[in-house]
């Protein structure tokens, strides 16, 4: 009887656990988001962006939103760092690249970052949502402009379902429907991507 009331009791408070991958070129604002992530969905005050410092290995969020958990990882950016990102793609649910729309110089190079993510078959059909980030910057490059640079590169996209939307990671704006929009798309994906029950 034990057993089986505990077993009830477990499969009824059991959450729905994804993992999400934050990437993205140095600098582009991947900790500040997680940190606001962590203070719009938990209710904490996340960590002084003066204190946040360049990620050199990994950071990580748990968040619960509608009744799922979200394992947030965060990786470091620069180029020497980049190929630790593809030891997480077997395992991720989705991901969330930041892009820093007050860098226009190196859009390309984002870009070429970012065709080199999403053609490894480790990610095939996972969600993909891309922020432009920055947005509270004055003269900062609008959404369509950023969506523009890689338009180019979107019918490598495949099956899958995406999107490119504006934030601020400092400030906040945009963050929270961002991650609205990807937590349902974890929901949609659950047959190619199953979760982990815990
Ligand atoms: N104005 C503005 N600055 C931002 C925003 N997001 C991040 N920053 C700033 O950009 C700089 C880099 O932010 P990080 O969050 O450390 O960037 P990162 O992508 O984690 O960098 P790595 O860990 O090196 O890959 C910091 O000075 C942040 O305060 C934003 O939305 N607006
Ligand atoms: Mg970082």
């Amino acid at each position: 009887m034990y057993t089986l009331l505990s077993g009830l009791y477990h499969y009824l408070t059991q959450k729905e656990e994804y993992y999400v991958l934050i990437i993205g070129l140095d600098n582009a604002g991947k900790t500040t988001l997680l940190e606001r992530i962590k203070s719009i969905f938990m209710g904490v005050a996340g960590l002084d962006p003066d204190k946040i410092a360049p990620t050199v290995g990994l950071n990580i969020g748990k968040v619960d939103i509608k009744s799922s958990r979200i394992n947030f990882w965060d990786l470091g950016g620069q180029r020497d760092l980049q190929s630790i990102w593809e030891r997480y793609y077997t395992e991720c649910h989705a991901i969330v690249f930041v892009v820093d729309s007050t860098d226009p110089v190196r859009l390309e190079e984002c870009r070429d970052t970012f065709e080199k993510m999403i053609t490894n078959d480790a990610v095939e059909g996972v969600p993909i949502l891309m922020l432009a980030n920055k947005q509270d910057v004055p003269g900062a490059l609008r959404v369509e402009e950023v969506k523009e640079v890689f338009n180019k590169i979107a019918v490598k996209l495949g099956a899958r379902d995406s999107r490119v939307l504006p934030v601020s990671a400092l400030e906040g704006n945009g963050v929270e429907d961002a991650i609205d929009w990807l937590v349902l798309r974890l929901q949609r994906n659950k047959i190619n991507r199953p979760p982990i029950f815990r």
